[in-house]
Formats: C-alpha cells, structure tokens, sequence
C-alpha cells in the first residue's frame, strides 16, 4: 500500500528494521550515515536500494532536516555504490519514489539503483 510521504518517521518499517539488524540484508555498502542493499524482488540485473541512517521518510523530509553530513553521506554512496557494483561504466539510473502518487512502499527514505542492462526509456 502507498504511504503518504508526509505521515511522521514510523520506527517499524521494513528498512528501520534492517538499520537495527532485526531483519537480514544483502548488504553492498555501509558508511557511517548510508546503507546500500540488494533489493528484495529486483527489477533489473543489479537493483540495489541505498538509505540514509537516520530516520527521514521523504526526499523532501531529508533535504528540510538532515545536517549537510548526512546528506553529504548518502550522495556519496549512492555514488560509491554505483562503482561497487560494477554500473557506473555503462551507465545506471536512480529512482526515489516519494508518497502516494509515486507508490511508495516502504516509508524509509530509499534511492533504487538499477543498472547492469540497457535499461530503455524509463524502467517503472
Ligand atoms: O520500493 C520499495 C522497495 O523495497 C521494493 O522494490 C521492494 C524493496 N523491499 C521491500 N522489503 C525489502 C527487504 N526486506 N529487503 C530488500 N528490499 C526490500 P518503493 O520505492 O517504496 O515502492
């Protein structure tokens, strides 16, 4: 079901949970203030998920209230995950779906990297 991007941080989502070790992941990076894991049902050849450590719903939640460390932290890993997992040579693409209208799931900021294929005009 599609959460509403502006509801309060729920500390038991899926990815709250996986921050705390309470459910298992396969994890590509970890940094002081991102993880970034293989998705559960990939869409692509490489489907990887990079989150923030800290507790923000949205883009828009974590571009208002994140200190410039933590958002300097994430844009590097999205960045340094993208080398690990060998897309960045033929190019990848990022997607945030963010509330409702985008069909947001998991109510944990999350950035899908896909990559590994030709991905075409846009990969829903
Ligand atoms: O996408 C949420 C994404 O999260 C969706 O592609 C499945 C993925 N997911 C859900 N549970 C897990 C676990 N436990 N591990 C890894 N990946 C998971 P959204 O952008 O919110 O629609």
């Amino acid at each position: 079901m599609p959460i509403d991007h502006k509801q309060p941080y729920d500390e038991s989502n899926i990815f709250a949970r996986i921050l705390r070790g309470e459910l298992p992941a396969k994890t590509v990076f970890e940094s002081e203030h991102a993880l970034a894991f293989h998705d559960i049902s990939p869409a692509a050849a490489v489907h990887v998920l990079v989150i923030p450590k800290g507790a923000y719903v949205s883009w828009d939640d974590f571009s208002a209230n994140a200190s410039d460390a933590e958002i300097a932290g994430f844009v590097r890993a999205v960045g340094e995950t993208a080398r690990i997992v060998g897309a960045e040579p033929g190019g990848y693409r990022l997607l945030a779906n963010t509330g409702k209208r985008a069909g947001q799931e998991v109510p944990h900021l999350h950035v899908h990297l896909f990559g590994g294929q030709p991905l075409g005009p846009m990969l829903a």
